[in-house]
């Protein structure tokens, strides 16, 4: 009714709420109590607050927002900000925190606390902000990491760096993931996904770390290191490449996985991320769950579902079993696309 659109209009917190109103909606239907009574009570602490909540730190400060959910209310705040981006005619500002959303680094605290601050232009940012060394390197190579790369030229890379490894260590299997096992045309990045069978993760990536990639720097193809991240799944390593003969930077991922996770990390690694998150909660409504590691059963959970084991293995290395199992059809990499 007319009452209720104005009523609603009021609230600073509408938009929020009556995307949280759907997911009870949603609760509801499924029978999950758990998460519609704590859905209802966000929705009404929500309610009463007269200013609009727009981080997770504020949204978590408020009684009966627990941490999870004051991500959710975070994100669903800048979703709809994003969304608006996207379908209307951008306002001055809005182009330039856009802009600066596409920085290599960049998110969405930083590119909006930049806006605040007054810059306008990346060149702004180069001459006027306190930046990381990545942000720096991400404004300096802004336009060659927004340039797509053909599939002819992520071939080459796989070459190349096939070719070095080769020399250092033949059982080194390397699998390009990502858009391009999905048989994209173009890619933002190259995603090396690398293992080694009867290998532990520990020895091969002493041998990624300590000698292929000290080898791609010496050659000249590597340009620089961004980040290194290990846990007990593996190691990225994100980077920055080019070509023999070629001046553009491209951005590239290592992406060390053990032979007994091939499969998840396959199945992870090749997305889309939206088909990552559907196969996952399908996972999730069969009692088990799917991580870049693998598909496990028996996980048990306790206080506000907190996962308090891992559960049991079931599938790890095979890609297709790990489909079969969870009952899905085999659905191969180029229509992984949601
Ligand atoms: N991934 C994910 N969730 C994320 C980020 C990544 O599930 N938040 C998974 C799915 C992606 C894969 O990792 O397909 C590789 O990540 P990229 O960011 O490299 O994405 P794509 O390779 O799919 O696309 P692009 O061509 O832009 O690199
Ligand atoms: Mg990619
Ligand atoms: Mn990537």
């Amino acid at each position: 009714s007319k009452h209720d659109g104005t009523s609603r209009s009021e609230n600073p917190n509408a938009k929020t709420i009556e995307v949280l109103q759907k997911m009870a909606d949603y609760y509801e239907r499924i029978q999950d109590h758990w998460r519609l009574t704590a859905y209802r009570k966000a929705i009404a602490a929500l309610r009463k607050r007269t200013t609009k909540i727009t981080t997770a730190k504020e949204a978590f400060a408020i009684p009966f927002i627990g941490k999870r959910l004051a991500d959710k209310i975070e994100e669903i705040v800048w979703t709809n900000r994003l969304r608006r981006l996207e379908n209307t005619k951008l306002e001055p500002n809005d182009e330039v925190f856009h802009l600066f959303l596409k920085i290599y680094s960049v998110g969405l605290a930083q590119a909006s606390k930049w806006v605040s601050q007054g810059y306008r232009t990346l060149d702004d940012l180069l001459t006027k902000a306190q930046l990381t060394r990545n942000q720096k390197l991400g404004i300096e190579h802004f336009d060659d990491f927004q340039t797509r790369i053909p599939r002819q030229e992520t071939d080459s890379h796989g070459q190349y760096v096939r070719d070095t490894c080769s020399n250092i260590d033949a059982g080194i299997q390397i699998t390009i993931g990502g858009s391009y096992r999905r048989g994209a045309t173009d890619s933002g990045d190259v995603d090396f996904i690398i293992t080694k069978p009867d290998c532990s993760i520990e020895i091969l990536r002493t041998i990624i770390l300590e000698r292929l990639i000290p080898q791609l720097f010496q050659r000249g193809y590597l340009k620089v290191g961004l980040a290194t991240t290990s846990k007990q799944d593996g190691t990225k390593w994100h980077g920055a490449a080019a070509l023999p003969g070629t001046s553009v930077w491209r951005r590239i991922d290592f992406l060390l996985v053990p032979r007994e996770e091939m499969g998840a990390a396959l199945i992870y690694f090749t997305g889309n991320d939206i088909f990552n998150r559907s196969i996952r909660l399908l996972a999730s409504k069969k009692g088990m769950r799917l991580n870049q590691r693998g598909l496990w059963k028996d996980v048990i959970r306790g206080k506000n579902r907190k996962r308090m084991t891992q559960g049991t293995l079931v599938e790890g290395k095979d890609e297709k079993r790990i489909f079969e199992l969870l009952g899905v059809p085999w659905r191969p990499p180029q229509h992984r696309i949601c």
